[in-house]
C-alpha cells in the first residue's frame, strides 16, 4: 500500500530530468519534434501522470522511433481487426455491405403482413432516416408507431429508459422500446420465432401480430409505406413513385446507391488507398453530375419529389457534418455545390422533414460510435451552413423549370 502511494507521489511531483532519456532509439530515426510544455490542469489525471512518466523516461520529446514503430504496427493490426468486424471488405480492401436478411417480396409479400406493424429506427442511420421521412410524408405515424434506438457503447442499438428520451422541441429523439419493452434491438430480433443471430440493423419493420421481423431493408419499407398502406395513410394521394416515373427513379437509384449512399461508406470504410481512391472518385464524379442536373431540374425526376430524392437527401444532409470529415469525403463540401445545397434545403423545408433530422444525435452516432475511425471520441462542432437556421434560408428552387431530362451517368 505504502509503496503504491509513494510511487504515485513520485510521478506526481517529479520534475523533468535534465539528464538524457534513459532509452535511446536504436531503430529508424524518425523526425522528432519538441512537445509543447503544457502545464497539466489536474496533476492526478491519467494524462498528466502519463506525461510525467514519459518525460521521466525519454524527456520532453516524442517517443523513440522504435516505440513509435511498435505502437504503429500494433495499432494497424488492431485497426484491421476492428474494421473486419465493422466493415467487411473484399480482397482489395473495398467495403462490401452485407445484404439485408429480411426482404419484402413485392406486393405479394406485403399482403402477408398483419395490420399491426411497428417501425424500429436509429437517428444517425441514413437508411432508417428514409423510412422516417416517407412515414411522415404519407401520414403513417398512427398506423405505424416508431421506437427510436441509439447506439450503445458496444455499437449495438439500445433503447432509452422513458425518462431519458427527453423531447427536444419538434425534433424526433431516442425512446424506449414501445412495442416489445426490450432494452436492445438485438433482443427484439431474437423474439422472432426461430430466433436470430445475424446483424441487427435499423430500419426494422416488426410485425407485432406474427411476432416476426417483417423487413429490414429500407427501400422495401419505403416502397411499402408509399403505396402499400394507403388505406391507413392520412396522405394517400401522395405518390413518391408514380408508374410513369418508376423507370427513371430506378435508373437514379442505380447511380446514387453505389456512388453516393453506399459511396460515402466505401470512402470511410476503405482499407486500402486504391479502394479509397476508387470510391472517392465515383462519389465526386456523381455529385458533380447531379449538381449540374439540378441546375435544370427541381428534383431528380422533374417537378415532383420521388423516392429517389428521399434516398439522396438522407446522405446529403449528413455530408458536411459527418462524411466530409469522418469518412474523408474531402474533395468538396456540400455547401460548395450551389444546386445540391439549395436542393437539400428545399427538401429539408418540406413540412415534417426537419423534424426527422436530429443533428446532435446524427453526429454522436458516427463520431462516438465508429471507434476505429475516431478513437478520441471527440465530436467536432457542427458547421454553420449545416445548422437548422442556415438550412431554413430561402432555396429559390421553385423557379427551376424542369425540361426533358436524361440521366448522364
Ligand atoms: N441495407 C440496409 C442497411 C441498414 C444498415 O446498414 N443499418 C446500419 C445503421 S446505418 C445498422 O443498423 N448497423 C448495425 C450492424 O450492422 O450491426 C438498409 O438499407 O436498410
Amino acid at each position: 500500500m505504502s509503496s503504491i502511494v509513494s510511487s504515485q507521489f513520485f510521478f506526481m511531483h517529479s520534475t523533468i530530468p535534465s539528464s538524457k532519456p534513459r532509452f535511446k532509439s536504436q531503430a529508424t530515426k524518425l523526425p522528432r519534434m519538441s512537445l509543447p510544455q503544457r502545464k497539466p490542469d489536474d496533476p492526478n489525471s491519467p494524462a498528466s501522470l502519463l506525461t510525467t512518466l514519459t518525460n521521466l523516461v525519454w524527456g520532453p520529446s516524442l517517443p523513440p522511433g522504435v516505440l513509435v514503430s511498435a505502437v504503429r504496427s500494433a495499432w494497424s493490426s488492431a485497426w484491421l481487426l476492428m474494421m473486419s468486424q465493422l466493415a467487411p471488405s473484399t480482397s482489395s480492401g473495398s467495403y462490401s455491405r452485407p445484404a439485408s436478411r429480411f426482404r419484402l417480396d413485392g406486393p405479394e409479400g406485403a399482403a402477408l403482413l398483419s395490420s399491426s406493424l411497428y417501425l424500429y429506427v436509429g437517428l444517425p442511420c441514413p437508411w432508417a432516416h428514409r423510412t422516417l421521412i416517407v412515414r411522415a410524408l404519407k401520414g403513417l405515424e398512427d398506423a405505424v408507431p416508431v421506437s427510436v434506438a441509439a447506439p450503445g457503447s458496444d455499437g449495438s442499438w439500445e433503447f432509452m429508459t422513458p425518462k431519458r428520451g427527453v423531447a427536444d422541441g419538434e425534433v424526433i429523439v431516442p425512446t424506449d422500446d414501445k412495442c416489445n419493452g426490450q432494452r436492445n434491438l438485438r433482443d427484439v430480433y431474437r423474439l422472432r420465432r426461430g430466433g436470430y443471430s445475424g446483424r441487427c440493423t435499423v430500419p426494422m419493420l416488426w410485425d407485432a401480430e406474427r411476432k416476426d421481423v417483417a423487413c429490414n431493408e429500407s427501400y422495401d419499407i419505403i416502397t411499402l409505406f408509399n403505396s402499400g398502406m394507403n388505406s391507413v395513410a392520412k396522405n394517400p394521394g401522395l405518390d413518391l413513385c408514380p408508374p410513369e416515373l418508376k423507370p427513371r427513379i430506378e435508373e437514379w437509384n442505380r447511380v446514387i446507391y453505389p456512388n453516393i449512399n453506399n459511396g460515402v461508406y466505401r470512402c470511410g470504410f476503405a482499407q486500402s488507398q486504391e479502394a479509397y481512391d476508387l470510391a472517392v472518385n465515383g462519389l465526386f464524379t456523381t455529385l458533380d453530375m447531379i449538381d449540374d442536373h439540378l441546375s435544370r431540374s427541381r428534383y431528380l425526376c422533374g417537378d415532383k419529389l420521388t423516392l429517389a430524392d428521399v434516398c439522396l437527401f438522407t446522405t446529403l444532409i449528413r455530408f458536411d457534418i459527418v462524411y466530409n470529415v469522418l469518412f474523408k469525403c474531402t474533395k468538396k463540401k456540400l455547401v460548395e455545390y450551389p444546386n445540391l445545397h439549395a436542393y437539400t434545403r428545399d427538401i429539408y423545408q418540406i413540412p415534417m422533414v426537419a423534424a426527422t433530422c436530429n443533428f446532435p444525435a446524427i453526429m454522436d452516432g458516427y463520431y462516438k460510435t465508429l471507434f476505429p475511425l475516431n478513437p478520441s471520441n471527440i465530436r467536432p462542432v457542427i458547421p454553420s451552413a449545416s445548422e437548422h437556421e442556415a438550412l431554413s434560408e430561402p432555396h429559390h428552387r421553385e423557379h427551376v423549370v424542369s425540361g426533358n431530362l436524361v440521366i448522364a451517368a
